[in-house]
């Protein structure tokens, strides 16, 4: 890993309204890569504060992982993005949106903004991360967007429980799964629509919600105004954007979002080597526990004594049961201090402190430990996919 780990920001200050025509990468700020290939420029989408662009179109926007030691909740115009079809709406006026209710149901409906609010609200903290979140740093490198750390956040969810939406369409004897679908669309008519689908067990669960508003705001229009669904503790590659269509299946979901991508090998820690195949494979659901120091970087320089080393961590919705902290490249671990809780499903913050010595050089290390069990791996996993990283992270700082 180059000795540059985060958010180097280099160039003057310009961001551009739209984004999609950037001006020269000469006039804007960048971010220094921390891989090969990894400089990316800051750009202002609207709504949205200069984020890491890794495509203008569809937008793919990446949040500078300073952000993360600013507090427990990613601010909205902070909050990362992540589309895969070029199609999408420039506008939605709330006031007409409607989501279609239908399939193996016996009331098919539609449901208004209005109708959602006149519904008893839930209110939920969970992290949303991309499946490939983190990708970049595998080795061998699969095909997909490089991300750093950064395509992962945390904010309140406001909005009803989809059990509620389900019951009143009643579902049919036969209901396997429930699909989702989004008012997105492709450009070509070869590329497949954006669908995924849930078990019926796992979309009637309580902490499901489909949610118009953000930590306390109506959606930005990028994180899928006006409505969205939330699946707390599980990949963000299920909690479809501009929710327009939800439709109740008699049989398992076959069409390529769920047959064919993003899924991950039925093997331990769902990790493969490079050069193997013909594993089975099954559609990628709850996340795997992980931590992050949020403000020391990789590569840092640090002034020698009693240091703080403060973060993050999350699971897939058991709760943070500890963490610990390394200044020996993890042979030797002390326990952080947990700070508040915001629920099971929520960013949790953590601090510790260790001492550095003039003149050498640590590796500081962090992981976390789920209520479940869950650890974060000590070599990383592997698959084609690029999903699900979780390794113990490393720090390496040399103290003056
Ligand atoms: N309609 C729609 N919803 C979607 C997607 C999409 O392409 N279209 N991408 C999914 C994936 S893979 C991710 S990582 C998250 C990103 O959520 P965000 O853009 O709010 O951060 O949206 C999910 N929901
Ligand atoms: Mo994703």
């Amino acid at each position: 890993m180059p000795s540059s780990r985060r958010s180097f920001l280099a160039g003057s200050a310009a961001a551009v309204l739209g984004g999609a025509l950037a001006a020269p990468a000469s006039a804007q700020q960048m971010v220094r890569g921390v891989f090969a290939n990894g400089d990316r420029p800051l750009i202002a989408f609207p709504q949205k504060r200069p984020l890491m662009v890794l495509t203008p179109r569809p937008p793919q926007l990446e949040t500078p992982f300073a952000v993360f030691d600013q507090g427990a909740f990613t601010p909205n115009d902070a909050f990362f993005v992540r589309w895969h079809l070029a199609e999408i709406p420039a506008g939605i006026d709330a006031a007409t949106h409607r989501i279609r209710v239908s399939g193996a149901v016996g009331k098919p409906f539609t449901l208004s903004m209005a109708d959602l609010q006149r519904m008893p609200a839930v209110e939920i903290a969970a992290v949303n991360q991309c499946s490939g979140n983190s990708r970049g740093f595998f080795e061998p490198r699969p095909a997909g967007g490089q991300w750093q750390d950064g395509a992962m956040g945390n904010a309140l969810w406001r909005g009803v429980r989809l059990k509620d939406v389900l019951d009143r369409a009643g579902l049919a004897a036969g209901a396997k799964q429930v699909q989702f679908n989004g008012l997105d669309k492709p450009t070509l008519p070869g590329t497949p629509d954006f669908l995924k689908s849930l078990d019926v067990d796992v979309a009637r669960g309580d902490d499901v919600i489909v949610a118009y508003a953000m930590n306390g705001k109506p959606l930005p229009l990028l994180n899928g105004f006006p409505v969205r669904l939330v699946v707390p503790g599980w990949y963000s590659t299920y909690w479809v954007k501009m929710l327009s269509d939800i439709t109740v299946l008699d049989h398992v979901d076959d069409q390529f979002w769920m047959k064919t991508a993003y899924r991950i090998p039925d093997t331990p820690n769902h990790s493969v080597a490079p050069t193997e195949g013909g594993f089975a494979t099954i559609p990628i659901n709850r996340m795997v526990v992980r931590s992050f120091v949020t403000n020391i970087a990789d590569g840092a320089s640090l002034k020698a004594g009693r240091t703080a080393v403060r973060g993050i961590a999350f699971d897939g919705g058991s709760g943070i049961e500890s963490v610990e902290v390394s200044s020996d490249g993890g042979t030797t671990w002390t326990p952080a201090a947990l700070e508040t809780d915001y629920g099971k499903y929520s960013f949790r913050r953590w601090n510790a402190a260790v001492n550095l010595d003039a003149g050498k050089t640590y590796v500081l290390a962090c992981r976390a430990f789920g209520n479940d069990g869950g650890a974060q791996t000590a070599t990383p996993i592997w698959n084609p996919g690029g999903y699900m990283r979780n390794v113990i992270q490393q720090y390496k700082v040399s103290v003056a």
